[in-house]
């Protein structure tokens, strides 16, 4: 991002990396809480499950304390969007899941309002298979007849294929997040990225995931009981905390 803003850098890249964003203190209230034991293999991409729930952020306060804490919320209000968190997840090591965005459908306004957030836990070893992204990917034009929630929910090997080859038709080379503990990485929903595969099973990286869709302004007001935690309603079982409404 070096002399760029954050927004500039976001939207020309479709990723920013903040280093040393979240204090050793945040992390080790998480990591007292929720300790990373009783791992369990995910067969299909040959990688750790995440040891918590995906909405494991609703009871916990020491994951909203990270993934929706000021560190993080003074990055979303230069994008000037309200964020609801509406997933979170935690691993040792890769999600091992092949190149994908994580907003599938070519709708670039909700590709737009949809961001993930990678924080490292630990120093990223190399060889436990590191987050890696592709420079710029989020404003290529993509297939919308193969790249949509329906088909690649049905057919998802047809979606993988066609990330592979459209990455390796534009030669662009993967940026590796190469880790250190504290550092965030902010990245776009149309940008590719993937979990690289595991070297070495005897090297970890603890990562802990937030992703997070914009919600409107009207909406973030309707939150009465005070930032940074405001859980505003409970889409069909799904439930929002909003980050950054501020006055
Ligand atoms: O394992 C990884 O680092 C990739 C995670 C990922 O793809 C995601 O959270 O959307």
């Amino acid at each position: 991002m070096a002399n760029r803003d954050f927004d500039t850098a976001y939207w020309d890249d479709g990723y920013v990396v903040i280093e040393g964003l979240i204090s050793d203190k945040k992390i080790d209230a998480f990591l007292e809480k929720h300790k990373p034991e009783n791992l369990v293999l995910e067969e299909v991409f040959e990688s750790y499950q995440s040891y918590i729930p995906r909405d494991a952020y609703i009871k916990s306060q020491q994951i909203r304390d990270i993934l929706c804490g000021e560190e993080i919320l003074q990055y979303f209000n230069k994008l000037n969007k309200y964020f609801a968190l509406h997933l979170s997840e935690a691993r040792i090591g890769t999600s091992g899941i092949k190149w994908h965005t994580d907003y599938i459908d070519q709708i670039i306004e909700a590709a737009n309002d949809y961001i993930g957030v990678h924080v490292a836990m630990s120093d990223v070893d190399i060889e436990c298979g590191p987050f890696e992204l592709i420079p710029g990917s989020h404003k290529w034009a993509k297939n919308p007849e193969i790249l949509n929630h329906e088909n690649c929910k049905n057919n998802h090997n047809s979606c993988y294929e066609y990330n592979e080859q459209l990455i390796d038709s534009m030669g662009i080379e993967p940026y590796v997040f190469k880790a250190k503990r504290g550092d965030v990485l902010f990245w776009h929903g149309h940008l590719y990225h993937r979990g690289a595969k595991i070297v070495n099973w005897e090297k970890g990286r603890d990562v802990l995931f937030g992703h997070y869709y914009a919600i409107g302004k009207d909406e973030a007001q309707r939150c009465t009981d005070g930032p940074p935690y405001q859980r505003i309603k409970n889409n069909n079982g799904i439930f929002y905390i909003v980050g950054n409404y501020h006055e």
